[in-house]
């Protein structure tokens, strides 16, 4: 046959054993656990994985005021893993791995919430938010936030905020967060006006 789309999706409804010890070894589930979510995953996704237009109409539902586009976006890049355009169980499973909720409320673990956000925005993978990767980092906070365009200006700009959170998080001052400075508690308390916008 002829040449195929690369973006080929091939629908999985099974899952082996190997990807089964796997997650239970990376996820510290049961099997059976895997085996219920696996079984609930298939009777909402058919095909065994989830579009990125499902994707996108699913956080349009968890946030129906905001602007998620973008934050989608990228969230949907970093699980797509292996960039087929679609979020098999196992993508998705590192999702709610990482929150441990239905509906990404993620108030009570506000650490969850911040390592996820950090794996999003590394997008190059080096274990390190440089200044290039915190500004879409900053703008999707904004956008979930519902900050208004006209008020992203001054103190409030991206620019200025991605200043604002390297004086503060920056503890070794090589213009880049490691993730233990990310996820320092002590530092987002230093860093309590911009927190603000992430656990209010
Ligand atoms: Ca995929
Ligand atoms: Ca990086
Ligand atoms: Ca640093």
């Amino acid at each position: 046959m002829g040449s195929r789309k690369s973006k080929h999706i091939i629908p999985s409804t099974s899952l082996t054993d190997e990807q089964i010890n796997k997650m239970c070894q990376q996820l510290h589930l049961s099997t059976e656990e895997i085996r219920q979510r696996h079984s609930d995953f298939i009777h909402q996704y058919p095909h065994g994985f989830i579009t990125r237009e499902q994707f996108f109409d699913s956080l349009n539902e968890v946030w129906p005021e905001t602007h998620i586009d973008k934050f989608a976006s990228h969230l949907f890049v970093t699980l797509d893993r292996d960039r087929n355009g679609g979020i098999d169980f196992m993508e998705y499973m590192m999702l709610t791995s990482k929150l441990d909720s239905d509906h990404m409320n993620v108030n009570n673990d506000e650490n969850a919430y911040l390592e996820l956000l950090f794996d999003i925005f590394d997008r190059n993978h080096n274990g390190y938010l440089e200044k290039r990767e915190l500004k879409p980092l900053v703008e999707s906070i904004y956008d979930l936030a519902g900050l208004p365009e006209d008020e992203r200006h001054g103190v409030n700009s991206s620019h200025a905020q991605v200043k604002y959170l390297l004086n503060k998080l920056d503890k070794n001052g090589d213009k880049r967060l490691s993730k233990q400075e990310f996820l320092n508690e002590e530092n987002w308390n230093r860093a309590e006006q911009f927190g603000g916008l992430f656990f209010n």
